[in-house]
């Protein structure tokens, strides 16, 4: 158990370590970049939103675009803005506007049509580096998650701040674009969270402050209540979540039915819901332990050769098919190395699974000596958009 810490200690977010001492910039580092909070080696859901997540992606692959507004979107008459950069925002260009209408407003942006398997692919790859910290993630889009870093989920024993800390820091220094965290003690507040410090934020909403939190915000902020139901509450005179918390629960589920009660909840900052991880994608996997460890590639693709059927088995009664062969090592000790690689086409069938998976085991055998072996798949699609027809067999 972490217990409660007897005083505040900060996250240094550059180099991940904690501190004692309530300077203002890290004693290891002297980044300022620290994190501090009463409840902050307690929280355990975690909210991670990619910022600007397709612009972003394009700068990564256009450095010299770095300091330069940035659209991603269908240029000519009809096109619209899918992403703009932070740069490009403070211009006023938002995401849905019309691309004629976002050029008036910041006519020197450098507009980048969308190159969707791309993003995929980065998507795929930033959700790797969350399931090396744990097993709990539940996608919310490619570029959105929530995690459960509780002690009884993460892989390395650590408070969930600091392994937020260092996905943020791999993120950026593996795959090479930014993400904002939400830390909080559940789903509703961790979400609010990492929208109050884009880009590159870390906010923290505490279990003692989430009230107060609450009642400073609209109700649309809630999550479920769309503009549909914003103008049923404003028709009763409700606009905030201040007017929200003066109604009895009785009330709420009197108007509202069950969505009454989960209202009432929100309101005082409350959720129960689970971080529920995407099972299918979970169970369409297999591995296996060794009796002894082993560094041979023979040793590697025999072990998953075995195991491929079972998971193109379960693709097939599934009726998915995976974008992306996932091969997860554990090495003897006990670090664990998950590599993904992203198919020509979705696929369910055991051989192109294997294929790929060749590719990634003869990067990964060099020598390391490894105690466990798996296959699976991400990325899952319905199989009807998978192994199209070979057309010369
Ligand atoms: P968001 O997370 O909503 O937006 P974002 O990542 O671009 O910016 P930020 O989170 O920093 O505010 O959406 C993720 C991606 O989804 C976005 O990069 C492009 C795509 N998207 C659309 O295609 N159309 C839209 O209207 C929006 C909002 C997003
Ligand atoms: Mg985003």
């Amino acid at each position: 158990m972490l217990g409660h810490p007897t005083a505040m200690r900060a996250l240094c977010r550059d180099c991940c370590e904690w501190h004692e001492h309530g300077r203002d910039c890290c004693p290891g580092c002297g980044s300022g970049r620290l994190v501090r909070h009463a409840e902050l080696e307690r929280l355990a859901i975690a909210h991670i939103d990619c910022d600007a997540f397709y612009a972003s992606v394009e700068k990564r692959d256009r450095p010299e675009l770095r300091y330069e507004p940035l659209i991603v979107g269908h240029a000519g008459g009809r096109g619209v803005v899918t992403t703009a950069c932070y740069i490009a925002r403070t211009f006023g260009v938002r995401s849905a506007m019309a691309m004629f209408q976002a050029l008036e407003r910041c006519p020197h942006a450098t507009v980048i049509p969308p190159d969707m398997a791309k993003y995929r692919d980065v998507g795929l790859a930033v959700r790797e580096i969350f399931r090396e910290a744990t097993e709990v993630i539940e996608p919310v889009s490619l570029d959105e998650a929530y995690l459960d870093l509780s002690p009884e989920c993460v892989i390395e024993p650590m408070p969930a701040a600091q392994a937020l800390a260092l996905i943020a820091h791999r993120v950026e220094s593996e795959i090479g674009i930014t993400v904002s965290i939400g830390l909080a003690p559940n789903k509703l507040l961790a979400k609010l969270a990492s929208e109050l410090q884009k880009p590159r934020g870390f906010s923290v909403i505490g279990q003692s402050e989430a009230r107060a939190f609450m009642a400073g915000l609209a109700v649309s902020k809630i999550n479920g209540v769309g503009p549909a139901t914003a103008e049923r509450l404003k028709a009763a005179g409700i606009e905030t979540v201040a007017d929200l918390q003066g109604i009895s629960e009785a009330e709420l589920v009197g108007r509202h039915g069950k969505f009454g009660r989960r209202l009432a909840r929100f309101a005082v900052g409350e959720d129960d819901r689970a971080v529920t991880p995407d099972r299918a994608a979970k169970s369409v996997s297999a591995e296996t332990t060794f009796r002894r460890d082993t560094g041979s590639f023979e040793e590697l693709m025999t072990a998953l050769e075995a195991l491929v059927p079972r998971v193109a088995g379960s693709l097939a009664r599934k009726g998915l098919a995976g974008s992306a062969v996932v091969v997860k090592l554990k090495t003897a000790g006990f670090q664990i190395v998950t590599r993904t690689r992203r198919l020509a086409n979705p696929t369910q069938r055991a051989d192109v699974l294997l294929e790929a998976a060749r590719a990634i085991v003869e990067k990964e055998a060099d020598g390391r000596l490894f105690r466990l072996a798996g296959i699976g798949v991400d990325g899952l699609v319905p199989a009807a958009e998978g192994d199209p027809p070979d057309l010369f067999g």
